[in-house]
C-alpha cells in the first residue's frame, strides 16, 4: 500500500515535470536543476555565474528554501532574474512548486533556467522539476566518501561541481579519491573543481554550461 501511494506521488511529480519541460522547449530555455547540501556554495556559483555570463545568457534562477528570501536577494544583486519558493518545511523542491513559480518568469526572454535546490543531499535526487540537466556540489569539506555513502544524487547528476578548492590546503581531502568515489557511482559525470573564492576552475564550467545550452 506504502508502495503504492509512494509510486503514485513520482508519477504524477513526472507528469507536471514533463508539462515544464515542454514548456521549457517551446520558449528555447535550457534549465538546469543544481543540487547539494547546504552550504556547499550554490548561490556563490550563481553569483559568479550572474558575473560571468550575465552579458553572453540571459538566466533566470528559481530559489528554493525552506525559508527565506535571503538567496534571491544575494542572486539578483548579482544582476539575475531571481524568484524565490519558500517550501514551508519541506526538503526539496518539486515539479508542481517549480511549475507555480513560472508565472513570475517571462520564459520566452530567458536563455538559461538554474533552480537552486533545496540543501540537501538526498531528498532533492528524487524529484525531477522538468530540467535538462542536474547539476551538483560537493564540496572539499564534506569528506570524498560522501559519493559512496549518498549515491542517488551522483548518479542522477550530468556534472559534479567539487567546490571551496582553496580549502584543500586545510582540510585532509583527497581530490582524486573523490573522483573516483564519484566515477564508482557514476562513471560517466562530468567533473569540475572549482572554487569562487579564487575564480579557479570556472571558466571550464561555464564553457559546459555554454555548450550544454546551445545543444540541448
Ligand atoms: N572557502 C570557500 N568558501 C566558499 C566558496 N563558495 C562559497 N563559500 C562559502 O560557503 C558558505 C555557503 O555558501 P552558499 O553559496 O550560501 O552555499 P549554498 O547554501 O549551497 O547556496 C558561504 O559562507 C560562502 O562564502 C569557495 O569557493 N571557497
Ligand atoms: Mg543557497
Amino acid at each position: 500500500m506504502k508502495v503504492s501511494v509512494v509510486k503514485n506521488i513520482l508519477a504524477a511529480n513526472d507528469r507536471i515535470a514533463q508539462e515544464n519541460r515542454e514548456l521549457f522547449d517551446r520558449n528555447g530555455v535550457f534549465a538546469i536543476n543544481l543540487m547539494s547540501s547546504p552550504g556547499a556554495g550554490k548561490t556563490s556559483l550563481l553569483e559568479a555565474m550572474g558575473r560571468d555570463l550575465g552579458q553572453r545568457l540571459r538566466i533566470a534562477v528559481i530559489e528554493g528554501d525552506i525559508q527565506s528570501t535571503l538567496d534571491a536577494e544575494r542572486v539578483a544583486a548579482a544582476g539575475l532574474l531571481a524568484v524565490q519558493i519558500e517550501t514551508a518545511g519541506a526538503c526539496h523542491l518539486d515539479a508542481n512548486m517549480v511549475r507555480s513559480s513560472l508565472n513570475d518568469l517571462d520564459l520566452a526572454a530567458l536563455d538559461l533556467l538554474v533552480v537552486e535546490n533545496v540543501g540537501n543531499l538526498v531528498c532533492p535526487a528524487e524529484f525531477t522539476v522538468g530540467e535538462h540537466r542536474k547539476a551538483m556540489l560537493l564540496s572539499v569539506t564534506e569528506g570524498e566518501d560522501k559519493p559512496l555513502k549518498y549515491p542517488l544524487m551522483f548518479q542522477e547528476s550530468q556534472a559534479l561541481l567539487i567546490s571551496k578548492i582553496d580549502l584543500l590546503p586545510y582540510v585532509r581531502c583527497d581530490l582524486e579519491k573523490l573522483k573516483a568515489a564519484a566515477r564508482t557511482v557514476n562513471p560517466g559525470i562530468r567533473i569540475f573543481a572549482v572554487s569562487t573564492y579564487t575564480g579557479e576552475g570556472l571558466g571550464e564550467w561555464h564553457n559546459w554550461l555554454l555548450e550544454q545550452v546551445g545543444h540541448p
